[in-house]
């Protein structure tokens, strides 16, 4: 299996693997290793059967069964539809599924750890999706910066709006079982990859990303310290941007990485049809006392 870096300083494509039961199976551990290594793997020209695509997703965990009933295939409940299309039993806002800078589930008690797309249809132009290496990022921020952010906790609600009447709000459409699946988590702000043991931060935007705020500190303050390092992970140098082709299958760690669908952008005429599998992850443990370990907050469900 040959691996090539396609982004600046992480994302690989594999260009040498059909994908099918057997090739998987021998692959297995080539995979799994070339996703840690690299965050984000690419596999072109996949033209595999729904039962290939599901086995591949056990190289990267346990499937995750997406919390948003409407989200899931009705045959297969562990894959996810995404379309940029009007569906059938959908709000209109799930079009834009994944729009704006986020990690799968960061704010569920077990976050996500693999999540794959595979592009079944792919417009001609656009649609594109964005990663941005937040492991380099905190990395690269001063040692006293880190060693303030380490000790950190940041609550996390799905359907947290400033203003659940706003027409994008999440609460417009999550029934009672979403919310009953959905109370307010605290997470360490500074997790550490089980895998590689490398840091990174959990950081999400505030609005889209669920992110209602730093523990125990104002809005004032707690505001624009996410403000802030949203903009520094996210910078160019940062992110790599995947330009899909029909049967694309793309692998990416959220752990380490935030991602972006573009799909607002996109003219409706220009279909975008794909299938997901997200894998769970494990509880994220703090790199001090004071930042603990994940907390989910009793009595929430249904505020
Ligand atoms: O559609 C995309 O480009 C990404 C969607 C997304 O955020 C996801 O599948 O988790
Ligand atoms: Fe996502």
């Amino acid at each position: 299996m040959k691996t090539k870096r396609i982004g600046g300083t992480f994302a690989a494509e594999i260009d040498d693997l059909q994908l099918n039961e057997a090739s998987l199976q021998r692959n297995r551990g080539d995979l799994h290793q070339a996703y840690l290594d690299h965050k984000v793997i690419v596999l072109r020209g996949q033209a595999i059967t729904t039962e290939v695509f599901a086995a591949f997703g056990t190289i990267f965990g346990k499937a995750e069964v997406h919390h948003v009933r409407a989200m899931r295939h009705p045959q297969i409940p562990a894959l996810t539809m995404l379309s940029n299309q009007a569906e059938p039993g959908r709000n209109d806002v799930m079009k834009y599924f994944g729009d704006g800078w986020h990690a799968d589930s960061s704010y569920k008690p077990v976050t996500a750890a693999a999540t794959m797309l595979w592009g079944i249809e792919i417009p001609d132009a656009g649609g594109d999706t964005l990663f941005a290496n937040v492991e380099a990022a905190f990395q690269d921020l001063p040692d006293d910066e880190k060693t303030f952010l380490r000790q950190l906790r940041l609550r996390h609600q799905y359907r947290w709006s400033p203003n659940r009447e706003d027409p994008w709000a999440r609460w417009k459409f999550v029934g009672e079982a979403e919310r009953k699946d959905t109370p307010e988590v605290i997470h360490p702000l500074v997790k550490r990859h089980p895998e590689t043991g490398k840091e990174s931060l959990h950081i999400a935007p505030r609005i889209i990303g669920s992110v209602i705020g730093v523990e125990g500190m104002d809005a004032v303050d707690s505001d624009p310290l996410i403000d802030r390092l949203l903009a520094h992970v996210t910078r160019p140098a940062y992110v790599y941007r995947h330009r899909w082709r029909p049967n694309d299958i793309v692998v990416w760690d959220n752990r380490s990485l935030l991602h972006s669908a573009t799909t607002k952008d996109l003219p409706a005429h220009q279909v975008r049809r794909m299938l997901r599998i997200t894998t769970t992850g494990s509880a994220l443990v703090g790199v001090t006392p004071e930042a603990g370990v994940t907390t989910v907050v009793p009595g929430t469900e249904f505020d």
